[in-house]
């Protein structure tokens, strides 16, 4: 159920601020937009923020263009609507801690009230006033149960927007987090008007040759371990240089190890270039890679997690990262 006092206070908003994680994919530019349409159609100003430029695999996205990564602009779209007697209000979407708002976070988190709409699993609290439910499939959905909450309209550009959000958060509706709800809306989303091979179409074909060179040179250091209960692969610096590709590119690369028979936990490790190094993580079954990536620091749900390493070299992470998951697969 969404709390009262978030359903309320949005509607009464006359200035929204939205606010995605860092690196969005389709659920947080799917929520983000599809709010910011709907709460628009309502007569209400939305100011949409985004940590930096949207990767060339979700610029289909209808309004896509409306997005600013000018933070000081949404401060000072918040104090404007303050000026002008307006409520202002700010909404976080899919971020399951303030970290991954990004640099920004801290500035933007002085907008009052600040309401957070999340369903990651191990979500650490912050805001004013939070909606968590780790029970739905994506955030994409919860916009939609807002919607209806608000009795407000979703137009075509709202469905488009929340069907993408549902569509990669779930894995195509194949992901353990499908529930009979996630297809009734998914129906209620493509009665709306939304062409489910249009989409598939932007998100599953879209790729590059780029991406292709690097899909084979990261392919070529998988290994499995423990009864091939466990996968691994990497992406270096070099061979994003080698292969032209960028870090956008490697979106779904996790899912080829995990798509081994054998396996019950995959990961991916990438070299991001500044000194860190991201670890990617899914499971199958019953292990829990949310508990793998917080001893790591990190987050996520039960059958996708991840986290960060710093100052260490990509093999390096992947020796404890391979120590990690040996444990949580006994
Ligand atoms: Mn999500």
């Amino acid at each position: 159920m969404i709390p009262d006092i978030i359903v309320n206070t949005i509607k009464d908003a006359s200035h929204v601020v939205l606010i995605t994680h860092v690196h969005p994919d389709g659920d947080a530019l799917g929520s983000l937009f599809g709010l910011g349409d709907i709460l628009e159609a309502q007569g209400k100003k939305v100011f949409r923020y985004l940590d930096a430029p949207v990767s060339y695999l979700y610029d289909f996205l209808p309004g896509i263009e409306l997005g600013s990564t000018d933070s000081n602009a949404a401060i000072d779209f918040a104090k404007q609507g303050e000026n002008d007697g307006g409520k202002v209000v700010a909404i976080a979407l899919d971020c399951g801690d303030s970290g991954r708002m990004g640099d920004a976070g801290n500035t933007l988190l002085s907008i009052t009230p600040f309401l957070v709409i999340d369903h990651h699993y191990g979500h650490r609290e912050f805001g004013t006033h939070l909606w968590l439910d780790s029970d739905c499939s994506s955030t994409g959905e919860m916009v939609y149960e807002l919607a209806l909450a608000m009795d407000a309209q979703v137009s075509l550009i709202a469905a488009v927007c929340l069907y993408v959000a549902i569509v990669t958060d779930t894995g195509s509706f194949c992901y353990q987090s499908t529930s009979a709800r996630t297809l009734r809306i998914a129906a209620d989303l493509v009665e709306k008007g939304v062409r489910t091979d249009e989409v598939a179409a932007h998100i599953y074909e879209n790729y590059t040759l780029e991406r292709l060179r690097l899909m084979e040179m990261v392919l070529a250091t998988l290994t499995v371990h423990s009864d091939a209960r466990i996968a691994l692969i990497h992406a270096s610096v070099d061979m994003f240089g080698h292969s032209g590709a960028n870090s956008d590119d490697v979106e779904g690369f996790i899912n080829y190890p995990r798509s081994l028979s054998t396996v019950q936990v995959a990961g991916f490790i990438k070299e991001t270039g500044n000194g860190a190094v991201s670890v990617s993580l899914r499971a199958k079954g019953n292990v829990d890679v949310a508990a793998v990536a917080a001893t790591f620091g990190g987050g996520g749900h039960k059958n996708a997690a991840g986290f960060r390493i710093y100052g260490k070299p990509v093999q390096d992470v992947r020796s404890l990262v391979l120590t990690a998951l040996t444990q949580a697969v006994v």
